[in-house]
């Protein structure tokens, strides 16, 4: 079997853990990396054991030892690397959310469709062993219609107002922040695990920390950045809290808290399905449990154990019950479902159905879009527009 290259570009918190999940995977060499600069390539490739720093993405790009291009950039690069990487033929795995607006998500799709490669966003939660089985349960009928989706997506690594991001500067970060980066997880798991479509939204916005004394450099998320001693004041202008009413196309209601700035909240997921016949939930922080509630018998506890999952979800748990795995393996499932795909040509009916593409990528944007809409008219329900070509890609279209 041919050995896959893989590189990435980028910095942060994530490279790391998709170095990681690639090494796990045993079967795929890690070519190199690039960032903003070789000096800042050179220092993270010694940080993360890898051989090749390049100048930049370009540089990368025209190494042929790479064949999947990982991106980790902050949102406002998602966009021109992603599409480098797609145009140079290269499979990409990109970090959500796909891009900083729909307009770029979309041409991100359709550029992906055209190039016929793999094309993955790390909607990683899609990874645990439990939410398979969730998503197994409900397309087999065991909830009954569901009439409730619900749930949260709280942190508060932003609580205090001497921490800054990139993600907090629309020109970075992209017109929305919090749900961008995490309520658009929540919104891609609903959708994903329901096997229904978001059809319109109520959402209002807040900015509950509207100015913050940001250390002088910017820093990776959950770091302690409190200890900086120059500081800038920055006016925040994207949202850091959301409350937002949601409507299915199954004809469920639902509701979705995101939040930041929530202070003993650290990566808290959950989600909730109300059906007819059963409910089930799930939380991240607590990844190897299955809440499945009934209304005329006791309710269960269902434990990630490889011999009572169902065969879809089996795949996902590689310990037994009782040893917890959690967002690491997650994550490194996500990863080993793209690089499946991958080994498969890329082709569309080679990819891994739990395996997020572009095409949810762009999906998940115009979700976020319809909520920024909803808030930026006063709180009134916003339909979610339908995916759609762009013109160009019209024109230009292969095959
Ligand atoms: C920061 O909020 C962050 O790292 C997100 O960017 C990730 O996608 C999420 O998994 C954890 O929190």
């Amino acid at each position: 079997m041919k050995k896959l290259g893989m590189g990435l570009v980028g910095p942060g918190f994530i490279a790391a853990h998709h170095i990681d999940a690639v090494r796990r995977l045993g079967d795929v060499e890690i070519i190199g990396i690039a960032g903003s600069s070789l000096d800042s390539a050179k220092q993270r490739a010694r940080d993360l054991g890898v051989a090749r720093a390049y100048a930049n993405y370009q540089a990368l790009l025209a190494d042929p030892a790479v064949h999947v291009v990982h991106n980790t950039t902050p949102n406002h690069l998602h966009k021109e690397i992603s599409l480098a990487a797609l145009r140079a033929g290269k499979h990409v795995i990109s970090d959500k959310p796909l891009a900083s607006s729909v307009q770029e998500s979309r041409e991100l799709f359709d550029a992906a469709r055209n190039a016929g490669v793999a094309n993955v966003v790390t909607f990683n939660y899609r990874g645990h062993a439990l939410v398979q089985q969730a998503r197994a349960m409900v397309a087999k009928g065991k909830l009954g219609a569901p009439v409730l989706v619900h749930g949260c997506y709280l942190q508060d690594w932003l609580t205090d107002e001497r921490t800054y991001t990139w993600r907090l500067d629309p020109k970075l970060g992209g017109a929305s922040s919090a749900l961008g980066d995490i309520g658009s997880h929540w919104c891609d798991l609903a959708e994903h695990v329901t096997g229904a479509r978001i059809t319109a939204v109520l959402a209002d916005l807040h900015t509950a920390v509207p100015v913050r004394q940001a250390p002088a450099t910017s820093a990776k998320a959950f770091a302690n950045q409190t200890k900086s001693t120059q500081r800038r004041k920055v006016a925040i202008t994207s949202e850091d809290l959301a409350s937002v009413l949601l409507r299915f196309d199954n004809g469920a209601r639902g509701s979705l808290l995101v939040g930041q700035v929530l202070p003993g909240h650290k990566n808290d997921l959950r989600l909730e399905i109300n059906g007819r016949l059963a409910s089930l939930a799930w939380r991240q922080e607590q990844p190897n449990e299955l809440w499945i509630g009934h209304h005329a018998q006791a309710n269960t506890l269902l434990s990630r154990d490889p011999a009572l999952l169902d065969t879809s979800a089996r795949p996902y748990a590689h310990l037994p019950a009782g040893h917890p795995e959690a967002w690491a393996d997650a994550f490194r499932n996500l990863i080993a479902d793209a690089y499946t795909w991958i080994r498969k040509g890329g082709k569309p009916d080679g990819k891994p159905s739990a395996l997020p593409s572009f095409a949810d990528g762009y999906r998940n944007s115009l979700v976020i879009d319809a909520m920024l809409r909803s808030n930026a008219a006063g709180g009134v329900w916003q339909n979610v527009e339908a995916p759609r070509e762009t013109t160009s890609s019209k024109k230009g279209k292969r095959g």
